[in-house]
């Protein structure tokens, strides 16, 4: 897998019914029903942690051109990326609409009508929407797709720049505990000036580790300050009575999402999935005989029933398939757990469990205890899929003292970290000399630190790696 991982991803994704890419439109797919059931669970985890304290609305796919200009540094950033919607039927349209690449330009103007007062602060609002980049870089399904099915963009607004920063940590901390919940590694850095979103005063990003040894960008959240503000024209009656702008922040998350959960767990075998996104966290196959057959069968219902009343998802594998292929297909899928059982199984009332990380059989008696017994399988599995995909970041987290020691490093797919002074010139030299992109900033150099480059004082530690 790691060695041809992009072939097998595209693989798993039509083996495992995920996504079809054969739509006759290069950089959209269609979510097939197993692979939409996945991102329908994710997409829950993420809208019960979102509406604890923000409100979710819907606004239109289309911004007017007008709108869309505005923002001179933003408009800058989206240009090359932008779908033109510019005739209705025959008609050629007064103004050519946008279909947006991302949404502040369609949600700003409405802020500025709706915030009158400090009184309507904060405001916090998301959407989770399809948006259309026209992507210029090679494009692969779920990791860059011109049609982001699943956007999940949070916008909001603040009286103060303190108020402003801490929603930037609010965010991080719910990024943190979403991904957690997916078992996925990842790594937060500041990014630096040239790559931060277009129109942010900073960015931070959600990087993970993919099994090639490419970093893809999972999440970013965005500091606005007021550069939108000032554009559209977006101010509050403050307590004092004076007129100000607000301060703004945005943060995304993407089918990328999927995509991570998809390469970090998955094996040679196919997919692994968290059980709190798999479709089906048990796997029941029942070993049919002539003889005997409706017994076990009508056991197997039994056990669904029970384990389903324990708010589990289940299913019964019952097709007139051999019971060998049944098991390489759902490990395929990726289900946490398969219960196997047998008329000797139900003669001896146990069924025999299989978790998907490990091949082990464990023999599970029928009784009382079978629902607590499997949520401890499906609770043991999920923090090993977690802790190995941490295992794995950390084994390729190095450090590098000079210039070749990062190429030697990053070629060999870590994210390495090193001393830098923090300019951009300096930065960029690094990038050219080397090859690859700085992801940002991780954290402050230790005192007396030197750049690995300028051999100026060095500021920061920075990440660098090869990117998706
Ligand atoms: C914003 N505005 O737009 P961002 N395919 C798949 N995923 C992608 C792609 C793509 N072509 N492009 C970006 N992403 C802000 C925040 C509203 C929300 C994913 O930010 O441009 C990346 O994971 O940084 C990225 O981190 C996220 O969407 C947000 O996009």
């Amino acid at each position: 897998m790691v060695e041809n991982f992009s072939e097998w991803f595209h693989d798993i994704l039509e083996e495992a019914n995920i996504t079809d890419s054969r739509y006759p439109i290069k950089g959209m797919a269609i979510w097939m029903p197993y692979g939409f059931k996945i991102r329908k669970y994710t997409t829950e985890i993420l809208k019960k942690l979102l509406d604890k304290d923000h409100e979710e609305v819907l606004f239109p796919m289309l911004v007017p051109e007008s709108e869309l200009a505005k923002e001179g540094i933003h408009v800058k950033g989206f240009e090359d990326e932008v779908y033109w919607v510019t005739k209705g039927g025959q008609r050629e349209l007064n103004e050519q609409l946008a279909l947006r690449p991302t949404s502040e330009t369609a949600i700003y103007p409405m802020y500025a009508l709706w915030i009158r007062s400090h009184i309507d602060l904060p405001i916090k609002y998301y959407q989770i929407v399809n948006t259309f980049r026209y992507e210029t870089k090679h494009t692969r399904p779920l990791i860059r797709v011109r049609e982001i099915t699943t956007f999940k963009e949070a916008h909001t607004a603040h009286a103060t720049k303190q108020e402003a920063a801490a929603q930037i940590e609010d965010f991080i901390e719910l990024y943190k505990e979403f991904f957690d919940m997916l078992g996925l590694p990842y790594i937060i850095s500041k990014r630096p000036e040239w790559d931060k979103f277009p129109g942010a005063d900073y960015t931070m990003a959600f990087d993970a580790i993919m099994p090639d040894g490419k970093t893809l960008q999972i999440g970013t959240i965005h500091n606005l300050g007021q550069t939108f503000a000032k554009t559209f024209d977006i101010t509050f009656e403050d307590k004092d009575g004076q007129h100000k702008l607000v301060y703004q922040t945005c943060a995304g998350l993407s089918d990328r999402v999927i995509a991570s959960i998809i390469g970090i767990h998955g094996d040679d075998k196919g997919l692994r999935l968290p059980p709190i996104v798999s479709p089906n966290q048990i796997t029941i196959i029942p070993i049919l005989f002539k003889k005997g057959k409706e017994e076990v069968l009508s056991k197997c219902m039994q056990i669904k029933e029970q384990l389903e009343s324990a708010g589990l998802r289940v299913n019964i594998d019952d097709r007139d398939i051999r019971p060998g292929k049944k098991f390489y297909d759902w490990e395929l899928k990726g289900t946490p757990l398969k219960l196997e059982l047998g008329p000797r199984d139900l003669e001896n009332n146990i069924t025999i469990a299989m978790r998907r990380d490990d091949s082990e059989k464990i023999e599970l008696s029928l009784d009382d205890n079978l629902i607590d017994n499997i949520k401890d399988l499906l609770d043991k599995y999920e923090e090993n899929l977690s802790k190995s995909a941490w295992d794995f970041q950390d084994q390729h987290f190095k450090f590098a003292t000079n210039i070749d020691e990062i190429s030697e490093l990053v070629e060999d797919g870590n994210v390495v970290a090193f001393d830098w002074c923090g300019k951009e010139e300096c930065g960029k030299e690094i990038e050219d000399k080397t090859g690859y992109d700085i992801l940002g900033i991780w954290k402050d150099s230790k005192k007396d630190a030197k750049c690995i480059s300028s051999g100026e004082p060095a500021k920061y530690v920075a990440l660098i790696a090869k990117t998706y």
